[in-house]
């Protein structure tokens, strides 16, 4: 009976154990401002924007998404050539120690490429976010009207230099 009992207690210290160091992982990122742009009629392509939180002392990149939304995914950024915004793609999105990244309209976006289905406004789509340092983390992303535009400081000033209609029309063009 005592084995018994000494093994249960083996049992639950090495499952706390297990769980305090997942808790302690997931907790170096957190996120917010997850959204994706809700799909116009035709449209094969769509935008993911998130506010990514780096609480760990060490540089973390994002450096890939998983969801069957799509036929592939990818992370761009926005580049000016000229005075054309263009995308690009990345291999990772750095997020600085104890610092954030914002993916946002005019920069840094997760790309879908190929949609399986529409994203329609008010739907939520969870995604798998792959970190270089960190524990995957799944975050569910709210689909937005088409036309939204959130209302950070940044993402604003660039909407209204016609970054906003440039970049639509970049994720209009089929692949
Ligand atoms: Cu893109």
């Amino acid at each position: 009976m005592s084995r018994l009992v000494s093994i249960a207690a083996a049992a639950a210290l090495s499952l706390s154990t297990f769980a305090s160091g997942a808790f302690a992982q997931e907790s170096i990122t957190s996120f917010s401002d997850s959204w994706i742009r809700g799909s116009v009629p035709g449209q094969k392509n769509g935008a993911g924007y998130l506010t990514i939180t780096n609480q760990s002392d060490q540089p973390l990149e994002l450096v890939s998404i998983d969801s069957d939304r799509a036929d592939r995914i990818e992370l761009h950024t926005i580049v000016r050539e000229g005075g054309v915004a263009k995308m690009r793609e990345v291999q990772g999105i750095p997020v600085p120690a104890k610092g954030e990244v914002k993916l946002e309209p005019g920069g840094y976006h997760i790309m879908f490429i190929g949609l399986k289905e529409p994203f329609k406004p008010d739907d939520h789509i969870p995604l798998v976010l792959n970190f270089d340092a960190a524990q995957p983390a799944t975050v569910e992303f709210e689909v937005m009207p088409p036309t939204y535009q959130p209302r950070s400081g940044s993402g604003q000033n660039m909407g209204s230099h016609g970054m906003g209609m440039s970049q639509g029309q970049g994720h209009g063009h089929g692949h």
